[in-house]
C-alpha cells in the first residue's frame, strides 16, 4: 500500500508550525518541518497580526518540506485561531493589517450593539457565545470608528481564508472558521444578513461559504516556483483550529466531552445539531460549526493564556520552562486562593501576575506572592472551572458525561490532567497533543479521497497515537474547594 503525504499549516496565537503527515495503512505519522513564533504587533497602541510574515513562514515550511525533507506533499491545508479577518479590496489586495482579537478596541462594542439588538435576539439569530472579540463586534467597532478600510472592502476573509487566498488566488469562506464570527445562522453555512444590517456591515462582504474538506484550488505557479513544490491543491480543512482539534478526538460511542487545551481551553461536546435555548444563552455556550454537519457545542475558558502571560513576565527576570512552572506550583500550598479564569480582567492585562494579585485582593482572598503560589492558583482554578463548565453541559443537555478527552498541547500537563480528573470525578483521557495538526491532515486525506469519513479519521487517530488515562481520586479537599470556588463566580 502506498504512502500518502499531507502538509498541515497550523497557526496559533503564539506560534505556528508546518507539520508533515504520512498516512500509511491506516496509521498516521507526524514530522515537524518548521516552527515559528507568532506575536501580535502593537502599532500606535493598536494590536495587529503581521499576516505577511505568516505567509512567508508558511512558504518556508513548504520549501523545507520539499528541499530538506525531500517530500512533495499531495496537498496543503491551513488552520488558525478564530474570529480574526482581513478585508480585501476590488483589486484583490488586503485593506490594511488584520486587527488582533485581544485588542481593546472592542471593550464596549457588545453593550453598544445590544442597544440596537438585545442580547437574546442576537443569540437566537447566531447561536454563538458572547465574546467581545467575535468578528461581528469587531466589524461593528470598525463601523463605529469609521475605519476607512470598510469603504474599499469588497470581501471579508477570515485568517485561514486569507492565507488560502494568498496561496491560491481563491477567495472563499470556510464554514467552521466563519461560524466563529457570530454572523452565520446557527448550525448553517448561511450568513445571517439581519446581523450584518444591524451592525451596519455591507452584506456583500460575506462570500461563498464552503464546507471543510473542499478542494479550494491549486497553489499559484509563482509559489510553486518559489518553494519547489509540485502543482498541488490547497484544501479548505476544518480551518478553525478548534474544529480541526475536535476531528482528532480519539473517542468512540457517546457521553464523552472534549477539552481542547492550548492558549484557550475549549470545553464541550460534539452535537448532531445546534443547541440554542434559554439555558445555553444564560450559560453563554456556543454552537460553532464542525465537520460533517456536526455542531461544536462548547464554551471558551481562558486556558493556558493565564500561564503563558505569567511566564512572559517572569522570563524577563529568569527564563523558566513549562515543567519548572508546574514544579514550582506543586511546591505551593493548594487551594489558598482562586480566580475566575474568565474574568474580563484577564483577557489582555499586560501584567498577568499583577492582575491575578489584584483579583485576589478585590475578592478578599489570600494574595499570592510567589511564582509557585500564582501558578498553583491558576491550575486549581482551571480544574475547578472545568468541573463547573462540565456540569453546565450536563444541565443543558440532560446527559451525563462519563469521560473527558483532553487534546492539544495542554494535555502534556499531567498534574493538571490529574487535578481535572479529581475535580470532575470522571476519567480524563489525555492525547493526542498534536490534535489540531492531526485534524488538519485528516481532512486533507478526506478531501483527496484517502479517507471517507470522520469515523474513519478517528479510527486512524486511535491506531496512531498513545493516550494516557487519569482516574479520579476521591478527595474531599476538591469538593470543599469547589464550594468556595462556586461562591466566587
Ligand atoms: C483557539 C481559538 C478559540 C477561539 C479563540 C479566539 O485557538 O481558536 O476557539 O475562540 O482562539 O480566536
Amino acid at each position: 500500500m502506498s504512502k500518502n503525504y499531507f502538509l498541515a499549516f497550523d497557526l496559533g496565537a503564539s506560534s505556528g508550525r508546518a507539520m508533515l503527515g504520512t498516512l500509511e495503512q491506516g496509521k498516521l505519522k507526524l514530522s515537524e518541518i518548521h516552527r515559528f513564533q507568532n506575536r501580535m504587533t502593537r502599532i500606535h497602541g493598536t494590536h495587529f497580526w503581521d499576516i505577511y510574515s505568516l505567509f512567508e513562514e508558511l512558504k518556508t515550511g513548504l520549501r523545507k518540506c520539499v528541499s530538506d525533507f525531500k517530500v512533495q506533499p499531495q496537498s496543503v491545508g491551513i488552520d488558525t485561531w478564530g474570529v480574526d479577518y482581513a478585508l480585501v479590496n476590488k483589486k484583490g489586495r488586503l485593506a490594511g493589517l488584520p486587527f488582533a482579537y485581544r485588542d481593546h478596541r472592542t471593550d464596549n462594542s457588545m453593550e453598544q450593539f445590544f442597544q440596537r439588538l438585545p442580547r437574546k435576539e442576537t443569540y437566537l439569530l447566531s447561536g454563538i457565545q458572547f465574546m467581545q472579540f467575535n468578528t461581528l463586534f469587531q466589524l461593528f467597532a470598525s463601523v463605529q470608528n469609521k475605519d476607512s478600510e470598510l469603504r474599499i472592502a469588497e470581501k471579508l476573509l477570515f485568517t485561514p481564508d486569507v492565507l488560502n487566498y494568498l496561496f491560491t488566488g481563491v477567495q472563499k469562506n470556510e464554514y467552521t472558521i466563519a461560524s466563529t464570527s457570530q454572523m452565520l445562522k446557527p448550525g448553517k453555512a448561511e450568513w445571517e444578513h439581519e446581523l450584518f444590517d444591524i451592525a451596519g456591515i455591507d452584506r456583500k462582504l460575506g462570500g461563498e461559504l464552503v464546507q471543510p474538506g473542499t478542494l479550494l484550488g491549486n497553489i499559484l505557479p509563482e509559489i510553486q516556483q518559489e518553494t519547489g513544490s509540485a502543482d498541488i491543491p490547497c484544501v479548505a480543512v476544518a480551518s478553525h483550529d478548534t474544529a480541526s482539534a475536535v476531528v482528532s478526538v480519539p473517542a468512540q460511542g457517546e457521553n464523552w466531552a472534549y477539552l481542547s487545551s492550548g492558549t484557550w481551553s475549549l470545553l464541550g461536546i460534539e452535537s448532531p445539531c445546534p443547541l440554542v435555548s434559554e439555558k445555553s444563552l444564560e450559560m453563554n455556550f456556543t454552537n460553532e460549526g464542525g465537520v460533517e454537519g456536526t455542531t461544536r457545542f462548547l464554551k471558551n475558558i481562558m486556558g493556558m493564556w493565564l500561564v503563558q502571560e505569567c511566564k512572559r513576565i517572569w522570563d524577563q527576570e529568569k527564563e523558566l520552562d513549562w515543567q519548572q512552572i508546574v514544579e514550582l506550583s506543586t511546591g505551593a500550598e493548594p487551594f489558598k486562593c482562586f480566580i475566575n479564569p474568565d474574568d474580563p480582567l484577564f483577557l489582555n492585562p499586560g501584567n498577568m501576575p499583577e492582575a491575578i494579585r489584584e483579583y485576589c485582593r478585590k475578592t478578599n482572598q489570600y494574595v499570592p506572592e510567589t511564582k509557585g503560589e500564582i501558578a498553583r492558583c491558576i491550575y486549581d482554578s482551571l480544574a475547578l472551572k472545568y468541573k463547573f463548565t462540565l456540569a453546565q453541559v450536563e444541565t443543558i443537555t440532560g446527559k451525563r458525561i462519563e469521560k473527558l478527552h483532553i487534546i492539544g498541547g495542554g494535555a502534556n500537563n499531567e498534574m493538571l490532567n490529574q487535578f481535572t480528573a479529581n475535580a470532575t470525578g470522571i476519567p480524563v483521557i489525555a492525547g493526542p497533543t498534536e490534535a489540531t495538526a492531526i485534524g488538519n491532515i485528516l481532512m486533507q486525506a478526506k478531501a483527496l479521497g484517502v479517507l471517507t469519513s470522520l469515523t474513519e479519521a478517528r479510527e486512524v487517530v486511535r491506531n496512531s497515537f498513545e493516550v494516557k488515562e487519569f482516574q479520579p481520586v476521591a478527595d474531599l479537599n476538591w469538593k470543599n474547594a469547589f464550594a468556595r470556588f462556586e461562591k466566587l463566580l
